[in-house]
C-alpha cells in the first residue's frame, strides 16, 4: 500500500479538494500537491508540502518522487474537453505525454499504485447511449476522449505487462463549490449556481432536453479515495471504472434550483459544446464498481442542489464571489 502521495493537476477543481481529502487519511505531510501553475488555497499551502511540477517536464517528476520519497501518484493534471477542442494538439501533448511520463517513470522508479481518472468522454456516438455498460465500444469524437481512451489503454497494459498498479474511474461531470472547472462540456452544472445565486437567471449553453450523468464532488472524493485504497487482487477491471450518481437535463436542475430559489429564470443558447454534449451518455451502469470495490453514491440531485445552494450563498454573503 503507498503512502507517500503526489498529486498532478492538484490546483483544479477536483485536485483542489482531492488533495485534502487524500490529506485527512494519509497524513497531511505525506501527500504533496503539485500543478503547473501552483496557486494553492491556504490550507492546502500551510498544511502540507506543494511544489511546481509540469507533467511534460519528466526530469522534474523524477526529482520530486526522490525528494518527498514518493510512491504512491494520482495523476490528475489534463486538458478538459470545452478547451481541448479549441487547442487539440496542447490536449494531445499534455494529456498523453503527460500520462506517458507519470506511467514510465513510476515504472523506474518502483511506485506502488498510480490512479489516473478518466472520463464519461471515453463514450462516443456509436456507444449504447442509456446504461452504459462497463465493456463497450470506445470511439469517442473529441481529442479529449480521444487522450482518455488512450489513457486507459496505456493503465492496463502497464497493469498487464509490467504487473503495476494502475486505476481509474471514468467521472461523470462534477459538480462542487470550491474551485471552478477547468473548462468542460458539463461546466454549466457549476455556473448556474452561482448566476442563479448573484443574478436569479442563467443563459444555458446546452439545450434543456441535453440528459448527462453528474456527480457531487464528495462523491468523487468519496469514489476517488476508495478506488485508491481497494485490494488490487479484487479488481477485474483497473482503468477505467464507470462510477454514477445521478442523470439530469438542464431543464431537470432548473426544477431543482426553482425548489429552492422559484423565481430562478433559465435561457437557452447553445454552442459547440451541445454536440459534445450529445456524443456522451445519457446513463451509466456501474455494476463493476459496485461489485468489485464497493462503489455507492450518496447524494442525489436535490441533495447536491441544496448543500450547493447553502454553500454559494454563504459565499455570496461574504462577497466573496
Ligand atoms: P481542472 O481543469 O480543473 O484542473 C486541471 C489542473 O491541471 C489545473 O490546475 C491545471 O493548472 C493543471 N495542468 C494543466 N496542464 C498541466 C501540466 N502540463 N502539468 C501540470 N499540471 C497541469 O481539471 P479537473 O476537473 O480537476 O480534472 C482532474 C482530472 O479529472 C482530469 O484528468 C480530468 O480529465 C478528470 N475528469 C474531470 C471531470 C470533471 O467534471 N471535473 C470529469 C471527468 C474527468
Ligand atoms: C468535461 O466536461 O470535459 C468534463 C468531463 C465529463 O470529463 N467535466
Amino acid at each position: 500500500m503507498a503512502k507517500k502521495l503526489l498529486i498532478t493537476g492538484a490546483g483544479g477543481q477536483i485536485g483542489s479538494e482531492l488533495t485534502l481529502a487524500f490529506r485527512k487519511i494519509y497524513g497531511n505531510e505525506n501527500v504533496v500537491a503539485t500543478d503547473l501553475n501552483p496557486v494553492f488555497s491556504a490550507e492546502i499551502t500551510e498544511g502540507g508540502p506543494t511544489d511546481r511540477l509540469d507533467v511534460l517536464d519528466r526530469t522534474k517528476l523524477e526529482t520530486l518522487i526522490d525528494k518527498y520519497q514518493i510512491d504512491g501518484i494520482i495523476h490528475l493534471a489534463a486538458l478538459l474537453s470545452a478547451v481541448g477542442e479549441k487547442n487539440p494538439q496542447l490536449a494531445w501533448d499534455v494529456n498523453i505525454n503527460g500520462t506517458m511520463n507519470v506511467l514510465e517513470v513510476s515504472r523506474e522508479k518502483g511506485i506502488k499504485r498510480i490512479l489516473i481518472p478518466s472520463s464519461i468522454a471515453v463514450f462516443g456516438p456509436t456507444t449504447p447511449i442509456e446504461n452504459t455498460p462497463q465493456d463497450t465500444i470506445l470511439q469517442p469524437s473529441t481529442m479529449y476522449g480521444v487522450t482518455k481512451v488512450a489513457g486507459e489503454l496505456l493503465g492496463d497494459y502497464y497493469v498487464q505487462k509490467y504487473g503495476m498498479d494502475v486505476r481509474g474511474l471514468r467521472y461523470p461531470g462534477i459538480i462542487s463549490h470550491e474551485t471552478l472547472p477547468g473548462g468542460g462540456t458539463t461546466d454549466y452544472a457549476v455556473a448556474i449556481f452561482y448566476d442563479a445565486v448573484k443574478h436569479g437567471k442563467y443563459e444555458c449553453f446546452l439545450k434543456e432536453d441535453t440528459k448527462l450523468p453528474m456527480m457531487y464532488m464528495p462523491d468523487c472524493l468519496k469514489a476517488t479515495t476508495d478506488l485508491f485504497a481497494a485490494d488490487f487482487d479484487k479488481l477485474k477491471h483497473h482503468a477505467g471504472f464507470n462510477v454514477g450518481a445521478f442523470s439530469i437535463t438542464p431543464k431537470e436542475l432548473t426544477e431543482s434550483i426553482k425548489k429552492f430559489i422559484p423565481n430562478f429564470e433559465i435561457t437557452y443558447k447553445p454552442d459547440f459544446r451541445q454536440a459534445i454534449a450529445d456524443s456522451w451518455p445519457n446513463s451509466i451502469d456501474d455494476s463493476a464498481a459496485r461489485e468489485e470495490w464497493g462503489w455507492k453514491p450518496q447524494y442525489d440531485l436535490d441533495a447536491m442542489t441544496e448543500d450547493m445552494l447553502h454553500a454559494i450563498g454563504e459565499k455570496h454573503k461574504k462577497g466573496l464571489i
